[in-house]
């Protein structure tokens, strides 16, 4: 079972909204190669797993599956907070400019712009489990033969591909809010490659003589480079709120040859960044609360608290009207 703490397992860096990098996120989060993927391939590998004896793989699996869980909630907040057209929004019909922050007359103009209109049309100013052109996340992306040895190299492509596919994302935006996402997600990515070339490499695999763990190492970009001078890369968390866990009997030591080396070592989990909750969006009707709504919020509330304190009494109040009229006729 799963607890949740209240915090972002990495933090939200505040910049202007940009829809066509949430745009771009959206494939980091529900494509083919996204955290969606990578969180149920591990937990259903982990879920199916057989075999006592190999107990601390399941560990592994399972310790960074929940770690994706974490990854979905970051990537998905960041989208939320890119697709945020018009953050200063103020209603004004006069003022001609529909950038976003501009405050401008048409507040979800950029819908239109972003080559994605559909996604506003249905999730509003949010993420949705789909990829970058629309598709809905697919659980036919899971992989999990059942077999140890394969599902572990088919892991190890998976974050590979992902930390690919993220890099190349970075290179498209320079927006602070996109790049401290993708940056902190492909070093994740390289810690999770070591975490399954080190499982290979205990079942007898020779990094230096069968083939390179592929080099996607992303050193150049800055935010990744202070993320690897922090060692994130050489670190698991187990999140073994009992500590159970025995993937530290296999992501320990040195790290596999193709990975700029480091000392592995496990952790139960991060700390993580406190994270606010996003402002009301009026233009989209998000979340909807208006004076009336809240009124009878709180009017039902009051009944129940008078229910637990005077059942009874709270019955009668609450009984329809007509009825009672209905009654006292006859
Ligand atoms: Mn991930």
């Amino acid at each position: 079972m799963f607890l949740h703490v209240q915090n972002l397992i990495n933090e939200i860096v505040p910049d202007e909204p940009d829809p066509a990098a949430a745009n771009a996120l959206q494939e980091g989060l529900g494509g083919q190669f996204g955290e969606m993927r990578t969180m149920m391939q591990y937990l259903f590998q982990s879920f199916n797993f057989r075999g006592p004896t190999a107990k601390p793989y399941r560990d592994l699996l399972h310790g960074v599956g929940t770690e994706e869980i974490s990854h979905v909630e970051l990537i998905g907040t960041t989208i939320a907070r890119l697709t945020d057209g018009s953050p200063r929004y103020k209603g004004s019909a006069t003022k001609p400019l529909d950038e976003p922050g501009k405050g401008g007359a048409t507040p979800m103009a950029d819908a239109l712009s972003m080559g994605n209109i559909h996604h506003f049309l249905v999730g509003g100013q949010g993420a949705l489990p789909v990829d970058a052109v629309g598709n809905p996340w697919s659980g036919s992306y899971v992989y999990n033969s059942g077999n140890l040895v394969l599902d572990l190299l088919n892991n190890l492509m998976l974050e590979s591909t992902g930390r690919l596919q993220k890099c190349r994302i970075y290179e498209m935006t320079d927006n602070k809010t996109a790049r401290a996402t993708i940056a902190y997600l492909i070093v994740r990515d390289q810690a999770h490659e070591n975490a399954y070339a080190k499982a290979l490499e205990t079942l007898g695999i020779d990094w230096g003589r069968t083939l390179p763990i592929p080099k996607t190492d992303a050193e150049r970009f800055p935010e990744v480079k202070k993320l690897l001078d922090q060692g994130l890369h050489l670190k698991q968390f187990t999140f073994s709120a009992d500590n159970l866990s025995e993937a530290g009997k296999i992501f320990q030591g040195s790290a596999p040859a193709a990975a700029g080396g480091g000392t592995l070592s496990t952790e139960q989990m991060p700390e993580g960044f406190p994270v606010e909750i996003a402002v009301e969006r009026p233009e989209e009707f998000a979340p909807g609360l208006d004076p009336e709504l809240l009124e009878r919020v709180q009017a039902i509330a009051e009944l129940e608290l008078a229910e637990a304190d005077d059942p009874m009494a709270a019955a009668a109040k609450k009984a329809p009207k007509t009825e009672s009229k209905a009654r006292a006729k006859k």
